[in-house]
C-alpha cells in the first residue's frame, strides 16, 4: 500500500515547473527506486508527489556543439551504461552504473533520482565528481548552473531551491577528452547491495607518457557526501610513474577523507579500503591509458 495524497501529472517541463512552485512540499516522482520505498515503509506517508518520469524532454543523451556531454536527468542507469557517447568518452561513468543493484533496478533508476537523493552511496557520485560534472537546476524563473562538487550540503541534502528540478548533467570536453578512468566499488555482497566504499579516479598523462599530467580521485561512503580527494590529486599532478607514485597518492587521499563506522564497515576498514582502491583505480587508469608504473 502506498500512502501518498495528491498525484500530479505534468505533461511538459513547463508545467512540472509551475507545479513544483505551486506545490513547493509536493515530491518529485522520476523512476521511484527510492521514494516509493520510503513511502511504503510510512516514512514519507501522505505526500504528494509530482511525476515526472513521463518526460520524455527530460531523457537522453546528446553532444552539445562544443564537446560538451549533456545527459538528461531521467536517463536510465542501463541507457547510460549502453550509449554510444558515454561508451566513447566517458565508460567509466557507464561501467560504474552499471554495478547499481540488479538489472530491474537499472532500468528503473535515473541517473538524476540518484544524485538528487543525495546520499553518499550512490554509484554515480564518485564518477560525476571526478568529471567535474556540472548541474543544470531549472525553476519557473530561469536556470541555475551548479557544479555538482557545490550541490551535496550534508547527507541526504543537496542544493536544490524551492520550485527547482534538476534538468541537466553536463561533462565538457577539457574534463574527459584523453582521460582514462576505473570505478571500483567495495561491496559486502557481488550484487545488489550498495557500496561499503567507492572510489572513482581518472587520469590524463603527458605525452610521453612518462608522468600525471592531470589526476581525478572521487570517493562515495569516505564522508557524509560524496567527495574529491583533492589533497592527492595534488600530489599526483605532475609526478612520475614511479613506484612511490600509488603509495603517495594512497595515503594523501586519507588526509581528505572522513568515513564513519557503521553496520557494514568499522571506520578503520573503511580508511583501508580508501587507500587500496585508490591505488588499484589509479593504477589502472595508469594502464588504461598506456602509460606503466616504473615503465
Ligand atoms: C533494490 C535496490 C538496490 C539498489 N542498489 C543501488 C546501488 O547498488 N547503488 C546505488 O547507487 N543505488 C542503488 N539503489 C538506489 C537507486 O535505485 C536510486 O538512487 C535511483 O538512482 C534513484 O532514481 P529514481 O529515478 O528511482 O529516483 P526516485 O526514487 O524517483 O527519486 C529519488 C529522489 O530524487 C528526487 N528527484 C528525482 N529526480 C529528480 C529531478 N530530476 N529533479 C529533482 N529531484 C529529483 C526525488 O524527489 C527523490 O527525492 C538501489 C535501490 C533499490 C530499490
Amino acid at each position: 500500500m502506498y500512502d501518498f495524497n495528491n498525484l500530479y501529472e505534468p505533461k511538459d517541463i513547463r508545467e512540472a515547473l509551475q507545479m513544483k512552485m505551486e506545490y513547493p512540499n509536493a515530491l518529485i516522482l522520476a523512476g521511484g527506486s527510492d521514494i516509493l520505498i520510503k513511502i511504503r515503509s510510512g516514512r514519507l506517508a501522505g505526500c504528494d508527489l509530482i511525476n515526472i518520469y513521463g518526460l520524455e524532454e527530460l531523457r537522453g543523451i546528446c553532444m552539445e556543439d562544443d564537446g560538451t556531454i549533456l545527459i538528461r536527468p531521467l536517463t536510465s542507469f542501463s541507457h547510460v551504461t549502453a550509449h554510444p557517447l558515454i561508451k566513447q568518452y566517458i565508460p567509466t561513468l557507464g561501467e560504474a552504473v552499471d554495478q547499481i543493484g540488479g538489472p530491474q533496478i537499472r532500468n528503473i533508476g535515473t541517473i538524476g533520482g540518484n544524485i538528487c537523493n543525495g546520499v553518499t552511496s550512490a554509484d554515480s557520485a564518485s564518477t560525476l565528481k571526478a568529471f567535474d560534472a556540472m548541474l543544470e537546476l531549472s525553476s519557473i524563473n530561469g536556470v541555475r548552473i551548479l557544479p555538482y562538487a557545490e550541490f551535496s550540503l550534508g547527507p541526504g541534502k543537496v542544493d536544490l531551491r524551492e520550485g527547482e528540478l534538476l534538468t541537466g548533467i553536463r561533462i565538457t570536453k577539457d574534463s574527459y577528452e584523453n582521460t582514462y578512468g576505473q570505478y571500483l566499488k567495495y561491496s559486502m555482497r557481488k550484487a545488489m547491495d550498495i557500496a561499503t566504499l567507492g572510489c572513482s579516479v581518472n587520469v590524463r598523462l603527458t605525452k610521453d607518457k612518462k608522468a600525471i599530467d592531470r589526476l581525478r580521485i572521487g570517493f562515495g561512503v569516505a564522508a557524509p557526501t560524496p567527495i574529491r580527494a583533492t589533497t592527492a590529486e595534488t600530489a599526483g599532478n605532475g609526478h612520475v610513474l614511479d613506484s612511490s607514485l600509488l603509495d603517495l597518492v594512497a595515503g594523501k587521499a586519507c588526509e581528505d577523507v572522513n568515513p564513519r563506522t557503521s553496520w557494514r564497515a568499522s571506520k578503520e576498514f573503511r580508511m583501508h579500503l580508501i587507500k587500496e582502491l585508490a591505488k588499484r583505480a589509479l593504477k589502472t587508469s595508469i594502464e588504461k591509458a598506456g602509460g606503466k608504473i616504473d615503465g
